[in-house]
């Protein structure tokens, strides 16, 4: 049996235990709560942030304002914090009688969830009641003005900076276009104990111009490239780092401030380069030129003026490495940056090795703990994301990825139907069209 409580009247009662993951109580958790109580005194769990985020129900709550919207409810006995998915901990601590949850454990990941529950109530006795989830236009339209509160321009801009706080390094995918940003919203990876998904989306100058067909020298053009942020945030949720390029002449930055902060990007990254921009992945042989410190600071000081908001970051990009200046420029440029007020520091390289950028990294922690540092592993891609924490590392940015895999995967395709004359033998490459109709929800 598990712990046990006396009531008022001198009767020992059962406990029962279910866990919320919830930003507002509505109809189905209340039927939940009312059926617990039948079986003994309710105790809730309350899930926290940085584990409720990894079920793509980011909170707009904190763990501590949701702890105390479920003390304001009657039936409740107790609250406590639940601080891991899986239910190990929670069972092991209170042994309750009996924990109830709702029956809609859908797909792999709440399977086993319940496997989980079951595996650690069976050895004492315990149960598993399951209630049937209740289903209602009010619960649906409820759920759906969640959803749509997590892509409002301030939500989501400040977005950014909760998940910094919540996670140790920000896993941040490219996308450039609706359905790009719909795979970095949706992907999971599900394992024993947890899962894993992206944080936040990279929107590259290489990507959004190699998706055009045009080269990366800034020549698409803002109003296009802020197209592509609106088709991304039409379909998404999650936070958006803008890639800035060179942010342009001082006087446009400060336009494109305002505009990212009113569509609710959480951040640029604008780099140290004057002149045609090329990318910086040809390294040296492109002939780029990186500006002076003085004129790269005067731009972030403008930027940091025009800005608005308190939520928004403008984090500058050190090109030192990658145009061959060592580290000792490298350095120097972080930290006159930081000080013109960059809101974060990116540091490139196009090493195999990620040698450079890790000493880069440990070399500016020694002095500076807190400013947020952001890598972009495309050369050294060998670098795992523990070693990057080890080495004080906030961000990393997936840069290019996304497009890289189609490119191939299309052109397969397409020569496939050249060569057959029909597209039967491509059908393997591809997703039925059950599932692409799948993909898209109808609202
Ligand atoms: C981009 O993705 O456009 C970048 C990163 O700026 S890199 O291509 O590595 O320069
Ligand atoms: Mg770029």
């Amino acid at each position: 049996m598990g712990s046990y409580f006396v009531s008022k009247r001198g009767r020992i009662m059962k406990t029962i235990y279910t866990c919320f993951c919830t930003d507002i109580i509505h109809e189905g958790h209340m039927n939940i709560l009312r059926e617990a109580a039948k079986y003994g005194r309710v105790v809730v769990g309350v899930l926290t942030s940085s584990q409720m985020m990894l079920y793509n129900r980011f909170p707009t709550k904190t763990t501590e304002e949701r702890v105390e919207m479920i003390c304001d409810i009657d039936i409740v006995d107790e609250v406590i914090v639940q601080k891991a998915i899986m239910y190990d901990d929670v069972i092991g601590e209170i042994h309750p009688d009996y924990v109830i949850h709702g029956d809609n454990w859908n797909g792999e990941w709440m399977q086993r969830i319940r496997r989980n529950i079951v595996s650690l109530l069976e050895p004492y006795g315990g149960k598993l009641i399951e209630v049937s989830f209740t289903k209602s236009p009010e619960i649906t339209r409820i759920d759906r003005l969640m959803e749509q509160k997590l892509a409002m321009p301030e939500f989501r801009r400040h977005r950014l900076r909760r998940v910094m706080e919540l996670t140790p390094i920000v896993k941040t995918i490219e996308v450039h276009s609706g359905l790009t940003g719909l795979i970095a919203e949706r992907t999971q990876v599900v394992d024993e104990k947890s899962i894993t998904q992206y944080d936040a989306m990279w929107i590259s100058s290489l990507c959004d111009s190699t998706a055009k067909g045009k080269p990366d020298i800034e020549l698409v053009d803002m109003t296009s490239r802020f197209h592509t942020i609106d088709e991304v945030m039409e379909v998404t949720t999650k936070p958006i780092i803008f890639d800035g390029d060179t942010g342009g002449l001082t006087e446009h930055f400060v336009y494109t401030v305002r505009t990212l902060e009113r569509m609710g990007v959480s951040a640029v990254i604008i780099e140290d380069k004057i002149g045609l921009k090329k990318n910086s992945l040809y390294g040296t042989e492109a002939g780029q030129t990186q500006a002076s410190i003085e004129e790269f600071c005067e731009k972030l000081r403008a930027g940091k003026n025009a800005q608005l908001s308190d939520d928004f970051m403008i984090i500058a990009r050190v090109e030192s490495l990658i145009l061959e200046q060592g580290m000792e420029d490298a350095l120097s440029r972080a930290f006159a940056y930081r000080d013109a007020g960059a809101d974060g520091i990116m540091i490139h390289s196009r090493q195999k090795s990620p040698d450079e950028i890790l000493k880069f990294c440990d070399k500016f922690r020694e002095s500076d703990k807190d400013t947020p540092l952001v890598v972009v592993p495309s050369s050294f891609n060998t670098v795992t994301e523990d070693e990057l924490v080890a080495h004080g590392v906030n961000i990393v940015i997936y840069a290019n990825q996304l497009l890289r895999a189609a490119f191939p995967a299309m052109q397969k395709v397409a020569k496939s139907i050249l060569k057959y004359h029909r597209g039967a033998e491509a059908d393997d490459d591809l997703m039925s069209i059950g599932e692409i109709l799948g993909l898209i929800e109808q609202l």
